[in-house]
């Protein structure tokens, strides 16, 4: 098992902070001369994603969110900071998918609903002191996850016949991206500190949930915002006759 030195895990967080900062600048600069307001949306949407994530990364990196928990005799360091961007950031992302999607408002609010008890309940089972407490936190928060991920392809799918094809083929990468990056945190969570076995150790799990966060927020991103014309068709059906969608 990999040893490191406690605090040394914060190279990680540095890392992490100047790719969501970088993230954050690229967006803004990409997203400076769109005028059009149904465009503007998904600019502002994703501009906020890498900067929350930018506040939490420079917190954490400085030694705040951070709080120790008595599990069992055992002493674990626990980032609960992360907690709270991901009560944001996950559902801004979810937004995102679901306007480039033209889902109903319905749809995003069952989809936001979900996503915001996923986020709680981990933190819940981040912070309970039982290890078998903190594993049935974790079964609720994952069983709410495999959820979520049920409803989004169920309601991508039936609103992909309200897209024009390039929509539809950027609606589905992004939808598979999102899957797969999001079912890799509770296989994080469970092997490292949080899980209470310490499979991987805190420095090794710091280093991955960095290259998720920074995958599935400016990686997601930058798909997302990487063609202006998609972006444009959805505004263009939205505004067409026959395409309300609530
Ligand atoms: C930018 C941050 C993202 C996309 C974070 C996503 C986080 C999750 C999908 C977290 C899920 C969790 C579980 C399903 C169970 C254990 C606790 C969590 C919060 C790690």
């Amino acid at each position: 098992m990999l040893q490191a030195t406690p605090g040394s895990e914060s190279i990680w967080l540095w890392i992490g902070t100047i790719g969501m900062t970088l993230g954050m600048l690229y967006f803004i600069a990409r997203g400076w001369g769109v005028t059009d307001k149904e465009q503007q949306r998904f600019y502002v949407l994703t501009i906020f994603i890498p900067a929350t994530a930018a506040v939490s990364y420079f917190a954490m990196a400085t030694g705040f969110g951070l709080t120790e928990i008595d599990v069992a005799g055992e002493t674990l360091s626990i980032y609960w900071a992360r907690y709270a961007d991901w009560l944001i950031t996950t559902p801004l992302l979810l937004i995102d998918l679901a306007l480039l999607a033209q889902a109903s408002r319905n749809t995003i609010y069952t989809l936001v609903g979900l996503d915001v008890l996923m986020i709680v309940t981990g933190l819940i089972g981040a912070l309970a002191q039982t290890p078998a407490i903190r594993i049935v936190w974790w079964g609720v928060s994952t069983a709410l996850l495999v959820f979520l991920l049920y409803v989004l392809v169920q309601s991508l799918n039936e609103a992909a016949s309200r897209q024009t094809e390039s929509v539809r083929s950027l609606t589905t990468t992004l939808r598979n991206m999102l899957i797969v990056l999001w079912l890799a945190y509770p296989v994080v969570w469970i092997l490292g500190t949080e899980g209470t076995i310490e499979f991987i150790p805190l420095y090794v799990e710091t280093a991955a949930f960095m290259v998720l966060d920074l995958t599935a927020k400016v990686g997601f991103g930058y798909v997302l915002l990487r063609s202006h014309n998609v972006l444009d068709e959805v505004a263009h059906v939205d505004s067409a006759p026959g395409a309300a969608v609530d």
